[in-house]
Parts: structure tokens; sequence; C-alpha cells
């Protein structure tokens, strides 16, 4: 057997094991794993870390954000910006707009992705209506095509879900064997606290994060795990900020109810003081649930130290700054009612959790490994995916450990106009990403062309 490509010395993590060996790909598929390996190309990897690439299961692309509001990513940046980050699949969200089905939603974004990607793509549905058609019809039948796992939102007007229409959803994802992922905050207590705030004149970026407070996160993961327990279903509660919400994650895991839980780098490294800096500047931190406090950070930590988490994702969600900040602003828009919810992070979460996890010796590299892509592939349902072994594809990052460098704007290629994590050190930083055999990132520089594919998954671990 000749093999199209051994990757030769690194230290390979795989599953529970981390040893140095050769990876034999063939195919686009490993196909061996041992020492003397010989191929058609060879890449020296001596002194590099090999894991499995990264899949970030919380990304939006391309996503509609409001009146005149774009997301300042579309599916060539943003997959740019993941191959960069050491990624080879995301992971975005289908949803529908101006009286959209959520059939035409799919066909829409698809159409958006196809031929423009440089890692591969698995996207999650958004289920904003519980009329016959969509929750009798459309759900069913994109789930058989693969797309088994879809959000719904408790807070937002527009997009939130009643409880009793969760249900409803819930149901159809049991029936069917999909994944529910919730959106945690109660919309009418953000909806009181903004009222007042507004009234008070409290408009400044800060005064988003005031304005959803611990309890808020908290009493929703509660009821979001309820009604799962109510419905008998797994269910992911995403983007966990703090400590409280976790706890209530535990309690209901007490309970027997089958309840993921996700975080991410903005809820380890960031914190609400990073949105009260002078003027609009604040806004570049705006995302939902907010960043809370440095203790708030120590319990998301013992959280990942005691496996309370199962996913790291960026929840990558890029608006320019510009957009916002600029000559409209101050005015209408530069209440914090009307900035987009969202930071661009894409590029930059495997780097953060690697340093301040591997490098700062918290966090073992099978177990970065397992938060960063092989939970990702287990409980989305890519079989093939996640993990470095005989069978899966040849989705692989080679890490340089000692790489130190300070986290720049200027560096990254999405599309966003900054980073939060602007001038953050890291150590350790990938180098190379390798989609199904084929270099797709180079010493930080992305490599056509764009031939990433959708990947429809097996039902999610509704059954695990
Ligand atoms: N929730 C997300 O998951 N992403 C961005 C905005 C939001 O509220
Ligand atoms: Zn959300
Ligand atoms: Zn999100």
């Amino acid at each position: 057997m000749t093999l199209d490509l051994v990757i030769r010395g690194a230290r390979v993590v795989s599953g529970s094991s981390v040893a140095t060996c050769d990876i034999g790909v063939l195919g686009g598929r490993i196909a061996t794993l041992g020492t003397g390996l010989t191929g058609d190309q060879v890449i020296d990897a001596a002194g590099l870390i090999a894991m499995p690439g990264g899949i970030d299961s919380h990304v939006h692309i391309a996503q509609p954000s409001g009146p005149g509001i774009e997301m300042a990513d579309d599916f060539a940046s943003a997959t740019r910006a993941a191959a960069c980050g050491g990624n080879t699949t995301v992971m975005p969200f289908c949803l529908p707009e101006g009286g959209q089905t959520l059939r035409e939603a799919v066909a829409a974004y698809r159409a958006k992705a196809n031929g423009q990607c440089l890692t591969d793509v698995s996207f999650h549905l958004i289920v904003t209506a519980t009329d016959p058609v969509t929750l009798g019809q459309d759900l069913p039948a994109l789930i058989a095509q693969g797309l088994t796992s879809f959000k719904v939102f408790m807070t937002y007007q527009g997009m939130r879900l009643s409880d009793a229409e969760i249900l409803q959803v819930m149901d159809v994802a049991r029936a069917h064997g999909a994944l529910t992922m919730v959106h945690a905050e109660n919309e009418d207590a953000i909806e009181f606290l903004r009222d007042k705030a507004e009234r008070a004149g409290d408009i400044a970026p800060v005064h988003h994060a005031r304005t959803r407070p611990i309890p808020v996160e908290r009493e929703a993961t509660h009821r979001a795990t309820a009604l799962a327990e109510i419905t008998d279903v797994p269910v992911m509660i995403v983007h966990v900020s703090n400590g409280a919400a976790l706890d209530e994650i535990r309690r209901a895991r007490g309970r027997g109810v089958r309840v993921f839980a996700e975080t991410c780098p903005q809820y380890i490294t960031l914190t609400a003081d990073d949105l009260d800096r002078a003027g609009f500047e604040g806004a570049k931190w705006v995302c939902s649930p907010p960043p809370r406090d440095t203790d708030e950070q120590v319990a998301i930590w013992a959280g990942l130290d005691q496996g309370a988490f199962d996913v790291f994702s960026s929840d990558h969600c890029p608006f320019r700054f510009a957009d916002s900040a600029g000559k409209d602003a101050p005015g209408a828009r530069a209440a914090f009612r009307n900035i987009p919810n969202g930071i661009p992070g894409v590029e930059t979460r495997l780097p953060i959790l690697f340093s301040e996890g591997v490098s700062k010796g918290r966090m073992s590299l099978t177990t970065f490994a397992a938060l960063t892509a092989t939970n990702h592939a287990r409980i989305y349902g890519l079989e093939h995916k996640g993990a470095i072994a005989i069978g899966k594809d040849a989705d692989i990052v080679l890490w340089d450990p000692r790489a130190r460098r300070a986290i720049t704007q200027a560096a990254l290629h999405h599309g966003a106009d900054y980073t939060p994590w602007e001038g953050f050190e890291v150590t350790g930083w990938p180098v190379r990403t390798i989609l199904r055999g084929r270099t797709v990132m180079l010493d930080g520089a992305p490599v056509g062309p764009p031939e990433g594919r959708h990947i429809a998954r097996a039902c999610a671990a509704v059954t695990a």
C-alpha cells in the first residue's frame, strides 16, 4: 500500500493516549498509525503535536442580524479564519428570514456556502416557528437529511419561543432523534431591566451586561433542563457563562436528565469590565450571555477541570465595529439595545484554550482534543470526524507548542475589523491544518482551493 501522505514524528493525540508516531493517509482517510512509514508526500512534524482538526460546533456565518446589520463573515472568510485557527469543520446555523420556511433557509445557506469553504461545514437549524408545516414536515425531513440538531432561543423578540413552543420542538426532537440546543436567558427579565436602564439614561455598552445578570441565565437554564426532563430528551445548553447556570446543569444531571454543556473562550478570559471602556469601545465585547467576572471565570474553569463541560466552542458571531460606531453613532445605534450581539472568535478559540489550558498546565492534551473536536463529533453525529484514528477523515492540525505570540487583528483572517483579544499573549499556535489529507493552512496562511464539503450527520448523541 502506497500512502498518499505521511505525517512523520509528531506527538499524536489519539483518544486517551499521546504517543510519538507517524500518521499514514490514503484517500483522505487515516489509513495507519505506526513508525517508519513512507508515502508520496511526507510532512516532517518532529517537535510538533498532531491533534484532531478542530470542530467548532457553534459559529454564525452570513446570518441576517437585523435591519441594516450585516454579519462580517461570509463562508469564504469564516472558513479561511477557521482553517487558520486550526479547525477542519465548522457548524453554522440556518436561520429562516422574511417568511422563509426552514427548508428554504437550508437551501439558501447551502447556496451561500457552496464552493466557498476551506473547511468542511455541517449545519444546525434555528427553529423560530412552530406551525404544523415546520414541526410536522420540514423538521422531520431535514433531520432525515442529516441536519440533526437545532437551536431554540428563550430570548430575543422575534426569535424566542415560549415554553409551550419549546416543549413542542423538543417533542419533535424526541420523535425523530435530534438534539435541541438552547440559548437560555429569560427575555421578560431582560426586557424589564433594559427598559428600566433606558429610562434612567443608561444606554452605554456596559449596560448590555448589567441588564443580563446571572439570574437571567440561571433561571432560564433551570427551565430549559426542566423542559428537557418533561419531554425526556437530551439537551445542549450552549454558551454557559457562569457557575450558577452550570450548577443548574449539574442538578439536572443528578436527576437523570441528559444535559450537554458548552462554554466558550469569552467566559474564561473576558469580563463585563471589557464592555465598560471609554466611549463606544465596549461595543466590541457585546455578546450574550455577557462575560461575567473573574470569580465566574474560576467557576467555568472548575467545570472544565471536573468534566462538566462537553464542548468548548467559539460562538463566532462577527460584526464590524465600524458599522456600529460609524457616522450614525452616537445616536440611536449607540444605545446598547441596538448593538448586534456577538463577537468574532473562530480563529482564536483553539489558541486561547491551548495556551490557557495546556500550556499553563491546567489541561491535558487529550482533554483539549476532546473539548475541541472529539466530543463535538460524538455529540452531533460527525461519524468520520474528531479523532486521529484509523478510518477517520484525515482532519489533523499540527501545533507548535512553543510558539509564542500576541493575538492581533492584523494577523487574523476573519471579516470583522477587530478582535476582542487584541494583545492577548498565547503560547502554542497551530502551524498546519490538514483537511481530508490536504493542507488548507500552512504557517498562518490559507492554502486554497476551497474544497470544503457539506457533511450530513447521523442522529446526534440522542441515544448515547
Ligand atoms: N447567541 C448566540 O449563540 N450567538 C450570538 C448571539 C446570541 O445571542
Ligand atoms: Zn445564543
Ligand atoms: Zn451563537
